[in-house]
């Protein structure tokens, strides 16, 4: 038997905003501008939010999924198709709020070594020196796990996140699992991902939508915490 709350005593449940708030702000998305290299990033007065992980993890698929867009960000079946760091604006025309950033993914095979070092060191260098990132997601597909990749940059983002960066660890193409599989990968990635957030994620079935809108709305429209990085890094190396 249900009990309406009566009395004072009671504490007022916390009100989580509306999805569609979210998801219609991310609807706005648009393409700003795209960089292949660091340097040609333009300085953003903006929180901006990057999508980061393994090539083919579903990067530039989530995010059309999430600003319910067809092709803003360029999604394929062969790896290593985001080459370059690919900028959206967000928020009504003339009042951009926010930055979605699509970076290329490491970890492909077939890429010579020269070019793995050299997007591994840039990798490192905006997620370090980048003065506006707000927010940094993980993409991952629980079928291979947080690879020792993904670990290296999540060691480079710790103290960032200890001064306030936030960061997600979204387990793409759960699609692919059963139900024991997904709470399996879900424990796994929780305890990897000490302090971040981790949700399941799938563009194909379009779950955990709501979770993951509500998510970076929230973290785009609050104060920031995150002081201004320290200088350039230089030659911080993520190479195993
Ligand atoms: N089943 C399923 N497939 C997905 C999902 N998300 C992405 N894919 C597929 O995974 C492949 C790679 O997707 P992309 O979004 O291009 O991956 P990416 O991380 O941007 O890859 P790079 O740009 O190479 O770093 C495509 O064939 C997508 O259709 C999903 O939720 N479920
Ligand atoms: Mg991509």
């Amino acid at each position: 038997m249900t009990h309406a709350p009566t009395t004072s005593s009671v504490a007022p449940r916390p009100t989580r905003p509306d999805p569609k708030i979210a998801h219609g702000w991310l609807h706005t998305a648009r393409f700003l501008t795209t960089a292949p290299q660091l340097e040609h990033l333009p300085a953003l007065d903006l929180p901006e939010i990057a999508f980061v992980g393994r090539s083919n993890a579903g990067k530039s698929t989530s995010i059309n999924t999430l600003t319910q867009q067809k092709r803003l960000a360029f999604a394929s079946k062969t790896p290593g198709r985001t080459q370059s760091i690919n900028l959206f604006a967000l928020g009504k025309q003339g009042t951009t709020d926010a930055v979605l950033a699509d970076l290329p993914g490491y970890g492909y095979a077939a890429v010579p070594k020269e070019a793995k070092l050299r997007w591994q060191r840039v990798m490192a260098n905006y997620l370090v020196t980048r003065e506006n990132l707000r927010a940094v997601v993980l993409l991952c597909d629980p079928r291979l796990g947080l690879t020792e990749l993904d670990e290296a940059l999540l060691e480079i983002i710790r103290p960032r996140v200890e001064d306030g960066l936030k960061f997600l660890v979204l387990l793409t193409k759960a699609d692919k699992l059963n139900r024991a599989e997904a709470n399996k990968a879900l424990s796994i990635a929780k305890l990897q991902a000490g302090g971040g957030e981790v949700r399941l994620f799938s563009a194909l079935k379009k779950h955990g939508l709501d979770e993951v809108a509500l998510l970076l709305w929230d973290w785009a429209h609050e104060a920031p915490t995150t002081p201004p990085p320290a200088d350039d890094v230089g030659d911080v190396d993520t190479q195993r």
